[in-house]
């Protein structure tokens, strides 16, 4: 005899942006939040299960824009009769007024989430009980972060027994609002400053943990690998080629570990820390009105941030951007967005060249080569006064958690062992056997008139191409013999070239599945014919920059 499953009901939670969405599903089904405090995280419809319910958590909504993500979140709106609506204690009235005539008719009921925010609490909570005599649906106060077991009982017992929202009913006003505090970052004059140097702190300090790293970890790899080397160049000459060649594992491995990978961490590290604070967020509007000019807004460069850690989440997330400036944003991020991979491979060639200060050159030419290029792609009206911000509230700055911060440096880690770590050494194997081959040579003597073009000898074609498809394929720049012949100017105009030339694979292929494959290769060329441009440039004029 077979049994007809009980149909599970469908409930959608939606909500404006950053109003505990996310954080109220993993603590109904009890599964970890990974809550980030930046507007727009959550940017596709996600499924949690509760036992009688699936509760589908959209992204937030954002008025008045014409963002996938809220596209995305109306779409789930239309789908479904069963809402949970979840609104800001401290902008309760907006919340309100903005989502009720959204769900009017609909079975739901409302959550207010940052209710910690909120005092003195008894009075108002005399204003959700007025609101719920009135319209018949239960109004459930809560801190989404830390969801009592009974609060959890209490909305899990309501989702069994929904109520339609009233048409055309329109909540009272609690007449409360709380702001989160201003900062130093809301300062109207030195505001923005602070924000530019908070910018670029996690690049200076990756930069000066990394040298510190690297020198004091060095001479012990070195003094290791001699040894490893006598014994393994005994062994057949194909073999020998890829462990200990001019390219080999052994070669270019420990360049990669001494620089990339504390590089990884560390960025990793500061990501998770501004994010989860919430700090992000308050750059973005510090910083909004320095690079709207360019075409980019707060918003968008929060994501260009983002790809500092790896470029491929952060193109996912301009999900959440203006439809006016996503492909701008896009541009942004696979030009200027120098990875942690990218900055790694980059300060382990300064520093075999023996000149790490050429780091101060690198970033302050990719930072302004990326702003030329993105205000020459961006369309005029993403440069317009009327590009506003798009962030409805400020977000509150929380002491950030540990796990918040091991959970993004955890997930970057992670994606380093099992994804870069196996294509890198995929390309030392690849150049071995091709210089085993002789092939280098030939194909170094064919290409020879193109890195003319940028006063570099032909052997910097081999990074320049590996660089292509994975961004510490440029640390082949590191090879002795390579270096041995290169000027300074030459090594900085080479890793440059090698850097912005064309985004990496993954990038390029995660571009093409967000928005075509036309518009991939159309960036593509626009950013390889900008990269010859400037790096023509830098090779023939930096030594007056
Ligand atoms: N103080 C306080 N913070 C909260 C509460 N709910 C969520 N947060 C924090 O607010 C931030 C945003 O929470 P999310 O759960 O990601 O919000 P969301 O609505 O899913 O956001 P989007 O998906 O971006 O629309 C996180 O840093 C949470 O820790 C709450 O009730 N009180
Ligand atoms: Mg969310």
């Amino acid at each position: 005899m077979t049994h007809a499953l009980p149909t599970q009901r469908i409930t959608v939670i939606v909500g404006k942006e950053s109003t505990g969405k996310s954080a109220l599903a993993a603590a109904l089904t009890g599964r970890s939040p990974v809550s980030t405090n930046i507007q727009g995280s959550t940017i596709a419809c996600e499924t949690y299960q509760t036992r009688d319910d699936t509760l589908i958590d959209t992204p937030g909504i954002l008025l008045r824009s014409d963002t996938a993500t809220t596209r995305t979140a109306l779409a789930q709106l239309q789908c479904h009769n069963r809402i949970l609506l979840v609104v800001k204690a401290t902008h309760i009235d907006d919340d309100l007024a903005d989502l009720l005539p959204l769900v009017a008719e609909k079975q739901g009921l409302v959550v207010v989430t940052f209710w910690d925010k909120i005092s003195p609490a008894d009075r108002a909570q005399q204003v959700l009980e007025r609101w719920e005599q009135a319209s018949g649906v239960k109004f459930l106060p809560v801190d989404a972060r830390q969801l009592r077991p009974e609060q959890r009982q209490q909305i899990l017992a309501a989702l069994q027994t929904l109520n339609p929202f009233p048409p055309q009913w329109q909540a009272m006003p609690a007449g409360w609002q709380f702001k989160p505090a201003p900062t130093w970052l809301e300062h109207p004059c030195w505001g923005r400053w602070l924000a530019i140097l908070l910018l670029l702190l996690p690049a200076v300090a990756a930069v000066w943990v990394a040298n510190s790293v690297a020198g004091l970890i060095e001479p012990l790899i070195q003094t290791g690998l001699t040894s490893l080397v006598n014994v393994l160049s005994q062994t057949p000459p194909l073999l020998a080629a890829i462990l200990i060649g001019r390219y080999g594992l052994v070669t270019m491995g420990p360049l990669l570990l001494v620089w990339a990978v504390p590089t990884v961490l560390l960025y990793a590290l500061f990501l998770g820390t501004y994010k989860a604070s919430g700090l992000v967020e308050r750059l973005t509007v510090a910083l909004h009105p320095v690079f709207r000019p360019f075409g980019l807004s707060g918003r968008d460069l929060v994501r260009v941030m983002m790809g500092f850690g790896c470029n491929v989440p952060a193109v996912i997330s301009t999900r959440a951007c203006s439809r006016c400036s996503r492909q701008t944003c896009m541009g942004a991020i696979a030009f200027g967005s120098a990875c942690s991979y990218q900055l790694g491979a980059t300060l382990g060639v300064f520093s075999a060249a023996h000149l790490p200060g050429l780091v101060v050159p690198y970033l302050g030419y990719l930072t302004l080569t990326t702003l030329i290029y993105t205000r020459l792609t961006a369309p005029k009206a993403a440069r317009s006064l009327h590009n506003t911000l798009m962030i409805e509230q400020r977000t509150f700055l929380e002491l950030p958690r540990w796990s918040a911060i091991w959970r993004e440096t955890q997930g970057n880690l992670s994606q380093f062992f099992t994804n870069a770590l196996p294509i890198f050494f995929g390309i030392t194997i690849f150049a071995s056997v091709l210089d085993w081959l002789g092939v280098i040579t030939v194909l170094a003597g064919s290409i020879h008139p193109l890195m003319g073009l940028f006063n570099l000898p032909p052997d910097a074609a081999l990074a320049v191409i590996l660089a292509s498809i994975r961004k510490d394929g440029l640390l082949l720049f590191a090879e002795p013999d390579t270096l041995a012949v290169l000027t300074p100017l030459q090594i900085l105009t080479g890793v440059y070239l090698a850097g912005v030339l064309l985004p990496c694979l993954v990038t390029a292929l995660t571009i093409a599945r967000e928005q075509s494959v036309r518009f991939a290769v159309g960036l593509m060329v626009r950013q390889a014919i900008a990269a010859i441009a400037f790096s023509m440039v830098l090779a023939w004029g930096g030594h007056w920059l």
